[in-house]
């Protein structure tokens, strides 16, 4: 196994958030790649290391300036033995090919654990939406579509938001792609209510995060999140839905974050004071000490990059919700969690956690810790609910698509259990998903032959 890591690395060099993330998701495989000498003579590991194809292209687009500005686009069509390559698209200035290939590998893995029939991919830009008027993103949009369409389609590749691509990138983009093509199929999802969108795809990632979350402590401690405390942090699509379930559950949330810095409120996010932080993101895309300007009882701490933790992770709490990005909890922030009586850490953003934060919560028996790609499943669910929606031509009421969810992430839940238990490491989330999904799709590459 050592060997074969070794090379994926030498093979693909600077691509640090795909090395973490094979090296991760290999080490807990290993019982069941010794187990079965048929996916060892397949070579099926590092024919899953390999993306199927990656696109790499040129956006150019003009500012309001009038001067031309050029970004990089990607899409990386990881693997679609179980079905289209779907995934999201992420704009954002740190986008290299390195955290793309991380995501469009985890991606491959949580698809596969909704048991709906989706592949694995992932793509963006080093755009930065931040502080562009609508018309630059409508342009950045559109040049970026004009590259794009002809890699993708209903049945090849279905792209959906991510990090900087919401409802408004996502109607630029489905609507160059009309034009160019001539044809309006679901070749993307998170589309809008009113043309071809599923209700409940915009609340889907954050709903399903804590359905998880509600799932283990039922499941394991026969408890409730009524009355926990907990963190969250990130502002956008993910963090919001995820604190309004969570308030709808009976918890209380005390905190959220942009890059900029993050807010405590000791009296809890209420429902108007979440419709606030909704219309300051998304209609004024304003910062989040803004919230704290609003609300007195809220204290703004900015960001301190010399820090060598995040101090939204200091706080006493009894539950985690990373949902803003990539290894936002390193191991002194897992430090400070565990040190102040954490019981539950699920993951809604992609790899939130560092390997070591990892380690020392999975190594804790009385915490329970939801890896992303089975917490963070439920957008992509709901987005296969949402392409079969399309393909049939009609829309589901919203209690359907909820109830489908739900049935979703219990069966999801209960996969990672089992499979955790029949590896000898009964309750360890993050192994019963690994092998889960890894077992899914390998089995589908070997029943359709070396292709
Ligand atoms: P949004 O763009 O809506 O929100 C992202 C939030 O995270 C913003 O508050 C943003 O702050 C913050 N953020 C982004 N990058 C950084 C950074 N480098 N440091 C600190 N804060 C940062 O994205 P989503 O809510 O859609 O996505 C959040 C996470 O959830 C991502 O990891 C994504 O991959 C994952 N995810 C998303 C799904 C979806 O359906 N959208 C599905 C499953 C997982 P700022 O505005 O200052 O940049
Ligand atoms: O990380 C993710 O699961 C997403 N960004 C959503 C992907 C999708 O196609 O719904």
């Amino acid at each position: 196994m050592n060997e074969i890591i070794s090379r994926i690395k030498a093979k693909t060099p600077g691509e640090k958030e795909f090395h973490q993330v094979v090296g991760k998701v290999m080490e807990t495989i290993l019982p069941v790649v010794e187990n079965n000498p048929a996916y060892r003579d397949a070579s099926i590991l590092e024919r899953l290391a390999a993306p199927d194809r990656i696109l790499i292209f040129r956006v150019s687009w003009m500012d309001d300036q009038g001067k031309v500005q050029t970004n990089n686009g990607f899409r990386i069509e990881m693997n679609n033995a179980l079905g289209p390559y779907k995934g999201g698209l992420r704009f954002h200035p740190s986008v290299t090919l390195g955290i793309l290939k991380f995501l469009s590998f985890e991606q491959t893995f949580k698809n596969a654990l909704t048991t709906l029939p989706l592949g694995g991919g992932s793509g963006g830009s080093d755009f930065d939406p931040m502080g562009k008027s609508d018309m630059e993103v409508m342009r950045f949009c559109q040049s970026f579509m004009t590259e794009l369409f002809r890699h993708i389609g209903a049945n090849t590749d279905v792209p959906e938001g991510d990090i900087g691509v919401g409802a408004r990138e996502i109607g630029y983009l489905f609507g160059m792609y009309r034009k160019l093509k001539n044809e309006f199929t679901g070749v993307m999802t998170g589309k809008g209510i009113g043309w071809g969108g599923s209700l409940m795809r915009p609340e889907a990632t954050g709903y399903g995060c804590v359905y998880f979350a509600a799932e283990m402590m039922a499941n394991r401690w026969n408890q409730t999140l009524t009355g926990k405390n907990c963190l969250v942090s990130g502002a956008g699509n993910v963090a919001r839905h995820t604190i309004e379930k969570l308030i709808d559950m009976g918890a209380t949330v005390l905190t959220a974050s942009d890059s900029s810095g993050y807010i405590y409120d000791e009296e809890g996010i209420d429902p108007g004071k979440l419709a606030y932080l909704k219309r300051l993101k998304t209609v004024r895309r304003g910062r989040i000490s803004e919230y704290a300007d609003k609300y007195p009882a809220a204290v703004y701490t900015p960001t301190d990059a010399t820090l060598d933790h995040h101090p939204l992770w200091s706080h006493r709490a009894d539950c985690a919700f990373p949902c803003a990005t990539e290894n936002e909890i390193n191991e002194k922030d897992a430090y400070n969690l565990v040190n102040n009586g954490i019981r539950v850490i699920c993951e809604c953003a992609n790899m939130p956690c560092t390997p070591e934060a990892v380690d020392l919560f999975t190594d804790r028996k009385n915490i329970l810790y939801a890896p992303a790609k089975a917490a963070s499943a439920g957008g992509v669910a709901v987005s296969g609910l949402e392409m079969a929606q399309n393909n049939m031509r009609l829309t589901w009421t919203r209690e359907e698509v909820d109830k489908q969810m739900k049935v979703i992430i219990k069966q999801l839940h209960q996969t990672c259990l089992d499979a955790a238990e029949q590896y000898s490491c009964p309750g360890n989330y993050m192994v019963g998903a690994n092998i889960a999904g890894f077992s899914k799709v390998v089995d589908a590459m070997l029943d359709q032959g070396l292709v």
